[in-house]
């Protein structure tokens, strides 16, 4: 399979997931502002909306959405545990997470990230995730992973949103649980392994 991507986007979660599950996997970087692949594609033609991350199967079919791929690649591997199994209440959890990550963080952050966002919207944004933050940082006072002990997709998403804190010049420091989280997920060897691979970290 082939993992469609951007350095550090929303596109290091399934990256970080094809490692920890133990895929053999090709990746493909993507220029946002040509909207071609490194090897010249069209990027248009491999996902009309036009954004990371996709997963390429190896029949040719794709699958988009950050939250949907992370729970394919998971399921394919069920003995890697990085997911409970689906029509259990734990599965409907893992989905609560899935979903609060992408509604409310991931989201939450995009208009930060546009240059034409008006600075007094960018103050209202940041109040917002500072509100999610705050509970999230309380939730992970009393457990290393969102889920309890056992690291799960739902955390390689969310370290991935909560790197973009760093570039946005966000003060983390009201959050040191959050903190801890970040420096925790990022000392795992294939979390490491994906940076490296995408020239995040040296
Ligand atoms: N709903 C999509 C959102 C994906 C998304 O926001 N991707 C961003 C990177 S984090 C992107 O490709 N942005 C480029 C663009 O929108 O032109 C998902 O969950 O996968």
């Amino acid at each position: 399979m082939k993992l469609y991507f951007l350095p550090g986007a929303c596109s290091l979660s399934p990256h970080i997931v094809l490692r920890e599950a133990g895929y053999d996997f090709d990746l493909e970087q993507v220029n946002n502002q040509e909207k071609k692949t490194k090897s010249g594609l069209d990027y248009w033609g491999i996902n009309a909306k036009g954004q990371v991350p996709v997963l390429e199967l190896d029949n040719g079919e794709r699958i988009t959405e950050c939250p949907v791929i992370l729970q394919y690649l998971a399921d394919q591997k069920p003995a890697s545990g990085l997911i409970p199994a689906t029509g259990t209440m734990e599965r409907v959890r893992m989905q609560e997470w899935l979903n609060f990550i992408t509604s409310e963080l991931h989201k939450g952050f995009s208009p930060l990230f546009r240059p034409t966002t008006p600075d007094a919207y960018k103050d209202i944004t940041k109040d917002n995730l500072g509100k999610r933050f705050d509970w999230l940082d309380k939730h992970l006072a009393t457990r290393p992973y969102l889920t309890g002990e056992k690291f799960t997709v739902a955390d390689a998403y969310l370290f991935t949103v909560l790197r973009w804190s760093g570039r946005l010049n966000i003060d983390m420091s009201k959050w040191p649980n959050l903190n801890a989280f970040i420096d925790r997920i990022a000392a795992r060897p294939k979390v490491h392994e994906a940076m490296v691979a995408e020239g995040l970290v040296k």
